[in-house]
C-alpha cells in the first residue's frame, strides 16, 4: 500500500510513456525482490516449540521449564560441525595434561590419547558426543547461539546453554524439587525414582547402562554390571536407541552423564543421567548428582543443549545478588575460556 501511495501522484505528471514503461518495471522488480526476500526469511521462532535449528537439532517444550529441550544428548555430528566451522582447537593439543581425556580399558582409567573424536570406541555420527569438557560443551553453545542468530533464527534474548541442574530435574519428572536448594542439597534425596519409573531392576529396553553386555574384555575386573539386564551396547548407543520420556527426551537416563549449567561444589560442576559405565542403584536415580572438575574429559560423560532466554529474571533483592553472582562466575568462566583453557585457540 506504501508503494502505490507514493507512486501514483508521482505516474500521474509523467506524459512520457517510456518514462513510464520503465517505472513499471521497476516496480516489478522491486516486488519480485520483496516476494524473493520472504522467500529467504527465516522462519519466525515459535517459543512454544518445538523447533529444529541449522545443524538439524529438535527442541520440544519441557512444561515447568521456560526452556526447550534438545530431544537427544548432543551428537558427534553436531560437535563436528562446531569443531570444523570454529577452528576449536581440543585440549589435548594444549599444554594442560590434567585436561587429556581419561579413557576406560581392562586397567581402568588412563590417559590414553583418545578425543571426543576417537574415544576408544566406535561412534556414528549419530552417537552422544563423549570427552568433553564442561568448558567444551560451554563453547559449543555459545559459537551455536552466535550462529543461529546469525542466520536469523533465534529471538532476540535466546541463547543456546547447558540446562540448569534444576531444569534437567524437571525434565526427567523431578517436579517437586525445589529450584531454590543447590543441586549438593538434592544429592540422591528423592528415592526409588529412576528415569523409567520406580522398578528396580530396571526392566527391558529402560536404556543404555552398564548391563551384562558391558563385562566385555576391556571391562575392568574390579568392576561389576546390572545382573539380569542386557541393553546390547557395550559402550554409548546411537541417540534414539531407546524410548523417548514423556517429553520426548531420548537417553534421559544413561548412555552419556549431561553436563549441567550449575557448580555443584567449589571447583566442580554437576553432570546428571548416568551413563553406559554405571551399574550402581544410586548412580541410577534420578535425583543422583555425580560431578567433576569443569576441565575433565572422560569417555563417559557428553552433554544436552537447552535454547531460552538468556537470564532468569531477578524476583527479589536476594535473587538479585545471586543473579549477580552466577555472572561473575560466568566472566570468570569466559576469562578462562578464552585464554589458556580449552578455548576458541584458532589452528592458524
Ligand atoms: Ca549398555
Amino acid at each position: 500500500m506504501r508503494i502505490g501511495l507514493r507512486l501514483r501522484p508521482f505516474e500521474s505528471v509523467s506524459g512520457n510513456p517510456f518514462v513510464r514503461r520503465a517505472r513499471v518495471l521497476l516496480l516489478l522488480l522491486t516486488l519480485a525482490g520483496i516476494v524473493a526476500h520472504s522467500a529467504d526469511a527465516p522462519k519466525a521462532f515459535d517459543l512454544a516449540g518445538p523447533h529444529t535449528n541449522g545443524l538439524g537439532m529438535r527442541f520440544v517444550p519441557v512444561p515447568g521449564t521456560e526452556v526447550l529441550f534438545s530431544v537427544y544428548a548432543t551428537q558427534v555430528r553436531d560437535f563436528r560441525a562446531f569443531v570444523r566451522e570454529s577452528g576449536y582447537v581440543h585440549m589435548r593439543e594444549t599444554a594442560d595434561s590434567l585436561s587429556r581425556m581419561w579413557s576406560q580399558d581392562r586397567d581402568g582409567y588412563k590417559q590414553r590419547g583418545h578425543s571426543w573424536e576417537n574415544p576408544g570406541f566406535k561412534q556414528t555420527e549419530v552417537h552422544p558426543v563423549v570427552g568433553v569438557s564442561w568448558y567444551d560443551a560451554k563453547a559449543f553453545c555459545e559459537w551455536l547461539t552466535a550462529r543461529e542468530r546469525a542466520a536469523g533464527r533465534l529471538p532476540a534474548g535466546w541463547e543456546y546453554r547447558l540446562p540448569t541442574d534444576h531444569e534437567w530435574s524437571v525434565a526427567v519428572g523431578l517436579v517437586e524439587e525445589d529450584g531454590k536448594q543447590t543441586s549438593a542439597e538434592k544429592d540422591g534425596v528423592i528415592k526409588d525414582r529412576y528415569p523409567w519409573g520406580a522398578e528396580w531392576p530396571p526392566p527391558a529396553g529402560a536404556g543404555n547402562y552398564a548391563g551384562e553386555e558391558a563385562g566385555d574384555g576391556a571391562w575392568p575386573a574390579e568392576l561389576t554390571t546390572l545382573k539380569g539386564y542386557n541393553d546390547g551396547y557395550a559402550r554409548t548407543a546411537p541417540g534414539g536407541s531407546f524410548k523417548p520420556n514423556q517429553h520426548g527426551l531420548y537417553d534421559m537416563g544413561g548412555n552419556a552423564w549431561q553436563w549441567c549449567e550449575d557448580e555443584h561444589r567449589p571447583g566442580v560442576r554437576v553432570l546428571r543421567g548416568a551413563s553406559w559405565r554405571s551399574d550402581l542403584r544410586v548412580y541410577l536415580l534420578s535425583s543422583f548428582r555425580y560431578s567433576v572438575r569443569p576441565a575433565d574429559r572422560y569417555d563417559n560423560n557428553g552433554f544436552r543443549c537447552v535454547v531460552g532466554p538468556s537470564s532468569p529474571r531477578p524476583k527479589s533483592l536476594s535473587n538479585f545478588f545471586r543473579l549477580r553472582g552466577r555472572l561473575v562466575r560466568r566472566q570468570v568462566f569466559h576469562g578462562l575460556l578464552h585464554s589458556q583453557d580449552a578455548g576458541f585457540l584458532h589452528r592458524s
